[in-house]
């Protein structure tokens, strides 16, 4: 159980934000946007900065009008809490059950979220058969687990926590005992060259708790990326999982910064924190993630306190009724506060058109927000509808020469490179006037200079 850390003073950086918007209705215009504006809810406000935010989920609660109500206004990413781990989805050795994770991923593409799996491997929550096994036929179990697993889910994950918790705490660096660390030590990197045999499209991470400040702990993970990376192992993130007791590290920055310029995303995967300075500490937080560009998003574990597995501490951002708390509003506004959104320099923006982009249909615009790296780039896409509602909408976007779409989600699309044309699907389809809807796609290459076009039925 992850141990909580002393609450530290945190030296805040801001960054200035850099956001390329690119936007085009009724009017055709294209501008280049520098500040992003204020959204009201948490996913917007990460999505204007081009990340995510996200919450784990129960499926048990989804029958909840007050727990959806927050998860559907509030968030757009899904990590389920229990139900994607090996005790869930392979009770008996072989025999796979998928009922309780696919309502949630049901939940997640019935709204236009987003999905992260959790987890492949981990030394909790094996089932029995798995906990008494060893050896050959341990590590032969667990390909097995991943490939299916991974494979039910192909397409649907955005980013896989194939190894959780694999390290030992203290000051040793080392790795943690288990029965899959005695199976060897390349363990870790088998699973996840299997993980990416069985869903080449998921980004695939290692997660792990305290790992919040550079510390024996998490410099052994460092080690074990920069080694992986070297070698050419699958390895595309790395989770903190961020259970904490007030301030994060003074260090929090710098070690997420760290692992980024080893070449891997960085995202916060399991956020929860107790303690009378929790405001400050969410805010914080944030402010430290929108400061690294590869942090591509943060989990919070939980929605409601009562939802916490952290009995009685009330960590989260609602309170047991589903109201507000300070953290959640001091979390909005960090947010809504400065933060880099690309790392790469903005391009300049294509000339402005005064012509309409579709004369005789429904107006719409598309602001695209991108996230790039070295290599790939997500794009959020946010459609907005004009004076009159939508019935449908076609978003068009040319992808720069070597750029290909390995993911896309909330949206029907037809090609993979060049010009893509992204149509609705069934549930956000209907934008009334002046409302938004927003879908998303995962590339490879440069996201550059792409101006989507908007075009409404
Ligand atoms: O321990 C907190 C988190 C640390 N990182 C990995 C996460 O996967 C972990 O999540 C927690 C869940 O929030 C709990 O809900 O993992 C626990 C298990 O280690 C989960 O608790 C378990 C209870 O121990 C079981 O008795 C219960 O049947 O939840 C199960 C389902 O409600």
């Amino acid at each position: 159980m992850p141990h909580r850390p002393t609450p530290h003073r945190v030296r805040l950086r801001t960054v200035l934000a850099l956001a390329t918007a690119g936007v085009i209705g009724a009017g055709a215009a294209v501008f280049f946007n520098g500040s992003a504006s204020a959204g009201t809810t948490l996913g917007a406000s990460a999505a204007e900065k081009g990340r995510y935010f996200g919450a784990a989920v129960a499926a048990g609660k989804l029958s909840n009008s007050t727990y959806t109500g927050i998860l559907d206004r509030e968030f757009n990413m899904i990590t389920p809490e229990n139900e994607m781990k090996w005790d869930a989805t392979e009770p008996s050795q072989g025999q796979f059950r998928y009922t309780s994770a696919d309502q949630i991923v049901a939940h997640a593409q019935a709204h236009g979220q987003r999905m992260r799996g959790h987890a492949l491997t981990w030394h909790q929550q094996q089932p029995g058969w798995a906990q008494s096994m060893s050896g050959t036929a341990l590590r032969n179990a667990m390909i097995n687990h991943i490939t299916n697993v991974a494979g039910h889910y192909k397409g649907k994950i955005y980013a896989w926590d194939v190894v959780n918790e694999a390290f030992a705490d203290g000051g040793s660096g080392g790795r943690r005992d288990s029965n899959l660390q005695r199976t060897g030590n390349d363990w870790i990197e088998v699973a996840f060259r299997t993980a990416r045999a069985a869903d080449p499209g998921a980004k695939l991470c290692y997660n792990d708790y305290n790992t919040d400040g550079i510390n024996a702990k998490s410099t052994g993970i460092y080690n074990m990326v920069r080694d992986f990376k070297s070698r050419g192992v699958p390895i595309d993130c790395v989770g903190f999982q961020s259970h904490l007791g007030g301030l994060p590290p003074s260090d929090y920055q710098a070690n997420l910064q760290r692992f980024a310029d080893l070449g891997v995303d960085v995202q916060i995967t399991e956020l929860d924190i107790s303690g009378s300075n929790q405001a400050n500490a969410y805010a914080a937080v944030v402010k430290a993630c929108l400061a690294v560009s590869r942090c591509t998003g943060i989990t919070v574990w939980g929605i409601r306190d009562s939802d916490s597995w952290r009995t009685g501490e009330n960590p989260l951002l609602f309170d047991g009724n589903g109201n507000k708390k300070a953290a959640y509003t001091s979390t909005l506004n960090a947010l809504n506060g400065p933060g880099s959104t690309v790392s790469t320099p903005p391009v300049s923006s294509p000339p402005v058109s005064s012509s309409p982009s579709n004369p005789g249909g429904s107006g719409c615009t598309a602001v695209v927000t991108l996230n790039q790296w070295d290599g790939g780039f997500v794009a959020n896409i946010r459609v907005t509808a004009g004076s009159a509602a939508l019935n449908g909408w076609t978003v068009t976007v040319t992808l720069a020469s070597g750029a290909t779409i390995t993911n896309a989600w909330s949206a029907d699309r037809s090609g993979g490179s060049g010009t893509v044309r992204f149509t609705n699907v069934a549930y956000n389809g209907q934008v009334g006037a002046g409302q938004s809807t927003e879908f998303g796609f995962q590339a490879t290459g440069s996201g550059a200079g792409l101006s989507p076009t908007c075009a409404g039925r």
